[in-house]
């Protein structure tokens, strides 16, 4: 690492030490990432939800810098004259030397400014920078790798952007830049290579050797300081990727990650230890009453319910409203995810509910993006089948009515058995027969390119869930984010996740997981695991996350037999509580929102939820996550939700008030018990 090596990274070097007494108006934030205003995966949802507090703070000095990239700008992006002079005189100056810079505003909430670097407009200038890379840095980018490529041109850009700002500057300027992930961080090492006046920070939110080496089949976690960094990235063929962010890991005046899991991969593989963990928060909306969340789970789950009636028509032996919903979703990585171990939990479930002679049935959706050519015929086919049986009935309905009224207008009560005719009949009949089947309920909603190469279909072929009237637990693989303009399943994420009744995450390499965390926010359960950024986070604020709904893995202290087994006992029992102790959950559920507002977060450290004030004490009468106050499946029986909520609340106090109780209690991973 030459680079690294030539730059003292506790030095300032070009950089004024400030002056403690610097009018923080003076100061001005650039947040550059390849993700603003271009949605890739994660980082992208970090900025956006942070955006509205960062603008509240910084006010008119906050700019995001990212990629033009056409497509989105149409649609999000309002593109404006630049909002002061010397960002005018900036973007100026670098169009009249061939570049391409947009201003604008982002249209999400706190409208933050954008500063949009048109990449493919100055590729003409790559080869230059890349022999610029290589004498200065000895970082060789290879012609075929156009990720590295668009790196390159990016960080470039973003480097003459920020020393074009200073320069324009009338006083000598205080500028923050914070720099996300490798494909940013090119754009850092310049401004440390050319000691331009810019105070810099490099966030990572996940290691490029780690996802790699995870993906891989390797005893990561425990084989964290023994990997030959060099070699591993050299295999790979992403060494000049990995130099990449390594320099800008080394480069940075302060270097953070989003969880301490990373922070000790950091340490490992990019050879500095962050400064800080910056947890990534959400931008929570809290509902005005306490119930509006559970109603909206009431909505959402009778609209999945819906497609549930048309998915498995023919096969509908199962009663609908003794049917618990499980999702798992994101980025389609099957091990670094857990996909692999869901299945294989899902598989230990069925047999566990079938021996049992549970009245439960599962059904576990997997939305993880795939290459498919478009929905199959069998699945839409579900859909319209289910439509024609409801217009069926609505005509018979109609039908009724009408000879219902012109009856009782003479005043005659309805001879029932004459409501309906032998049309009516006619319609019914053709319509139930309609519904014969001579397949299975798909598994997969959608033709998939690598169908028989794909892992998910591998491992259902293998365990053998397919779907079939025995089966309790029934799947569900859409191989696509979902819509609201889905002709299948018109609804998008956040209605599809508050419809369902648990979040299963159970992940291997995941450096933050915004997928349980979004769970929690709208009052709905979640597995995650102790490998996660979230579930640690959670362990360590959390006395007894499972009784808020929050169940966490040990994926860290157990073998993979041993954690499938955990998972399978985990759904076990979520699929035994009652309704109303599932409402009950994801009250306190909810009440954990706090916890993950960008708001707040800075000001968790130290802060520990304790048990909720109505889980009985004793384990033997508890089960495991939810209290027994009773058997019945209903929700008649008196439940004073204000008075459980006032409870918990009496117990948790006023969370972010209270004085560090250990100071280096931060965002520490957990002690195993
Ligand atoms: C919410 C609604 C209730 C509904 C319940 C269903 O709490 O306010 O009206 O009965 O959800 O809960 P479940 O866990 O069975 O989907
Ligand atoms: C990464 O996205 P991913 O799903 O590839 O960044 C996210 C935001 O920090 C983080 O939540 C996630 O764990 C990482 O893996």
């Amino acid at each position: 690492m030459p680079l690294a090596r030539s730059l003292s990274v506790t030095s300032l070097s070009g950089l004024e030490e400030w002056d403690e007494e610097f009018d923080r108006e003076d100061a001005v934030l650039f947040e550059i990432a390849w993700e603003v205003a271009n949605k890739v995966g994660g980082i992208y949802t970090v900025i956006q939800t942070k955006a509205r507090l960062t603008c509240e703070e910084w006010g008119e000095n906050y700019f995001l810098v990212g990629p033009y990239m056409e497509s989105s700008v149409r649609t999000q992006v309002e593109l404006i004259e630049p909002c002061n002079a010397t960002l005018r005189r900036t973007i100026d100056k670098m169009n009249s030397s061939g570049c391409k810079v947009y201003f604008g505003r982002w249209l999400i909430e706190g409208s933050p400014y954008v500063i949009l670097l048109d990449v493919g407009f100055t590729a003409w200038s790559l080869d230059r920078w890349k022999s610029e890379l290589w004498e200065n840095c000895s970082i060789g980018v290879p012609w075929f790798d156009r990720e590295a490529n668009d790196a390159v041109l990016f960080g470039f850009l973003t480097a003459w952007l920020l020393g074009e700002f200073a320069a324009q500057c009338d006083e000598p300027p205080h500028i923050v830049a914070h720099f996300h992930e490798w494909l940013a961080g090119l754009g850092l090492v310049l401004c440390r290579q050319r000691q331009l006046p810019v105070a810099t920070i490099f966030t990572t939110h996940a290691t490029l050797l780690g996802r790699y080496l995870c993906a891989g089949n390797v005893d990561f976690y425990n084989k964290l300081a023994e990997f030959n960094v060099d070699k591993e990235a050299g295999d790979r063929q992403i060494y000049h990727r990995y130099c990449l962010e390594r320099a800008a890991a080394r480069c940075a005046h302060v270097f953070t990650t989003v969880s301490q899991i990373t922070a000790i991969e950091a340490e490992h593989l990019l050879k500095r230890k962050p400064d800080i963990v910056t947890p990534n928060g959400l931008n929570v909306k809290k509902f005005s009453a306490m119930h509006e969340f559970q109603n909206l789970h009431a909505q959402s789950k009778a609209r999945i319910q819906e497609f549930v009636r048309g998915h498995f028509y023919g096969h509908l032996d199962f009663n609908l409203d003794k049917t618990v919903f499980l999702f798992i979703a994101g980025r389609y990585e099957f091990s670094n995810k857990g996909a692999d171990i869901f299945l294989e939990a899902l598989a230990r479930l069925n047999y566990l509910l079938r021996v049992n002679h549970s009245e439960v049935t599962i059904i576990a959706f997997f939305i993880m993006p795939a290459r498919t050519n478009n929905f199959n015929v069998e699945t839409l086919k579900g859909q319209a089948v289910r439509k024609q049986l409801w217009d069926t009935a609505q005509t018979v309905k109609e039908r009724f009515g009408k000879k219902l009224y012109e009856s009782l207008l003479v005043g005659q009560l309805p001879d029932v058995s004459k409501m309906l005719d032998k049309e009516d009949f006619t319609m019914m009949k053709r319509a139930i027969f309609a519904t014969q089947r001579q397949c299975l309920p798909p598994i997969c909603s959608h033709n998939m390119l690598e169908d028989s190469s794909d892992p998910i279909l591998n491992c259902i072929r293998r365990i053998g869930l397919f779907n079939s009237a025995q089966d309790r637990v029934k799947v569900i693989f859409h191989p696509e984010f979902l819509s609201s303009t889905s002709p299948l399943l018109p609804m998008d994420y956040e209605e599809f996740v508050r419809g369902c009744h648990l979040g299963v995450f159970p992940s291997y390499y995941e450096p933050w997981g915004y997928t349980p965390a979004e769970c929690t926010v709208m009052g709905i359960p979640s597995i995650s695991t102790n490998l996660s950024g979230f579930g640690c986070f959670m362990e360590e604020h959390i006395a007894d996350p499972s009784a808020y709904g929050i169940y966490i893995l040990d994926r860290r202290y157990r073998g993979v037999d041993e954690s499938c087994n955990q998972l399978t006992s985990f759904l076990f029992q979520f699929c035994q509580q009652s309704r109303r102790q599932r409402i009950i959950q994801r009250n306190r559920t909810e009440r954990l929102s706090d916890l993950l507002d960008w708001r707040y977060l800075g000001r968790a450290t130290g802060f520990r939820y304790p048990r909720p004030a109505s889980v009985p004490p004793s384990p033997a009468h508890s089960l495991h996550s939810s209290p027994h106050h009773s058997e019945a499946e209903d929700e008649e029986e008196p439940y004073d939700e204000d008075l459980e909520a006032e409870k918990d609340r009496v117990n948790i106090r006023q969370p972010f008030n209270l004085p560090n109780r250990n100071k280096n209690h931060t965002v520490g991973l957990p002690e195993k018990n």
